[in-house]
């Protein structure tokens, strides 16, 4: 690993700390080295918040070295002005001379011109270290940005004979095929994620939370597919808690009101494609879908999906309704107890 790689390295490892709180902005980390030495460090926080870089800056003790000192960045410094001003400017003003960036950002607004800024300014910009950590850093922005869809991730839980669900079922409570270990990595997921999203089915036969009550962290936008209007109004996702958008046709549409927004799905043959726009005119940048495999299958028959997080128990059912089925590169596997966990990704 060389000296670039082992700061925009840091700087990523900082960059996590926003993660599942920076929506809609990106997960950015920041380091300044003089001398060989960090000597300041920042990340962002939130939307709203100050950028990575201006925490790095403000983090530095003596304000004197930054002329001779470099800053490193996951992501390509602003140059617009958003809720907050241009990193660029800041970087340019407080004399830093070197640059060092992970990659391009390549949201329209930005997009190269910062790094232009800086190098019309004399800095001495270097791009692309680590670039392929860093453009998975932000896999949920970036392919937002570059798609005009959410990062869409796929999860379901299947028994060692590959079913996701026994046939029937009483009083709407799940049959749990994982330990509680992994639900609550489950509930951490959700945390990462802007939204969560089930079909109808789902709703009927498990009536979900769809929150994040086995971990600290903050709740994701609930969305259920509802094209025939089944949803019933003692349905827990209807609670009004949390922000839920309801995906119906015109036909089922209710006044929208608090917490709950109903969309209207217009064509019959390209649903995916119109709730993904749906989506993106909501600004969703990620979406976790649960269930079941109709909706799943749904997603991955329209190749519209970007990662498969799939949990195998340690039971069997012998019939009842099948998982999906996926073709996808195996990328991990791991064990929580008894439970298997492997991620797939689509590439
Ligand atoms: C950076 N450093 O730490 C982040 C950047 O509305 P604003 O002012 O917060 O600007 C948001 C945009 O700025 C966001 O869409 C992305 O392009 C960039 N985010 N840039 O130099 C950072 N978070
Ligand atoms: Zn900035």
């Amino acid at each position: 690993m060389t000296i670039h790689e082992k700061h925009i390295s840091r700087c990523i490892q900082l960059a996590k700390n926003g993660l599942g709180s920076t929506y809609p902005n990106p997960l950015v980390g920041s380091v300044i080295v003089y001398n060989n030495q960090i000597i300041g460090e920042g990340w962002h926080y939130q939307a709203g918040e100050p950028h990575a870089e201006v925490n790095a800056i403000k983090s530095v003790k003596n304000k004197a070295v930054l002329k001779n000192a470099t800053i490193y960045v996951s992501l390509e410094p602003c140059s617009h002005h958003g809720k907050t001003p241009p990193c660029s400017d800041l970087i340019i003003e407080k004399g830093i001379k070197k640059v060092v960036i992970g990659t391009i950002d390549t949201f329209s607004e930005v997009s190269g011109t910062g790094i232009q800024k800086l190098m019309n300014a004399g800095c001495d910009v270097t791009v692309g270290v680590l670039e392929k950590e860093c453009l998975e850093l932000n896999k949920r922005f970036f392919t937002f940005h570059n798609k005009k869809r959410p990062y869409i991730i796929l999860k379901w839980a299947q028994t060692q004979d590959h079913f996701i669900a026994p046939e029937t079922r009483k009083n709407r409570k799940p049959i749990w095929i994982t330990n509680s270990h992994s639900r609550q990595l489950v509930h951490k997921w959700r945390s990462e994620e802007q939204a969560i999203l089930v079909g109808n089915k789902t709703v009927i036969k498990d009536n979900p939370k769809l929150t994040t009550r086995e971990w600290p962290g903050k709740n994701p936008i609930r969305i259920a597919i509802d094209i025939s209007g089944k949803i019933t109004e003692d349905s827990a996702i209807l609670d009004n808690t949390t922000a839920t958008i309801i995906i119906t046709s015109e036909k089922f549409k209710k006044e929208s009101f608090n917490n709950l927004t109903y969309e209207v799905i217009q064509t019959k043959e390209k649903i995916i494609e119109e709730i993904c726009t749906i989506l993106y005119r909501h600004e969703i940048q990620s979406v976790i879908i649960e269930g079941g495999t109709q909706t799943i299958q749904s997603f991955i028959n329209e190749n519209l999906w970007d990662e498969a997080r799939v949990f195998e128990g340690n039971t069997t059912f012998n019939n009842g309704i099948k998982a999906p089925t996926l073709k996808g590169n195996l990328v991990s596997e791991r064990k929580i107890m008894n439970d298997t966990i492997r991620i797939y990704k689509n590439d």
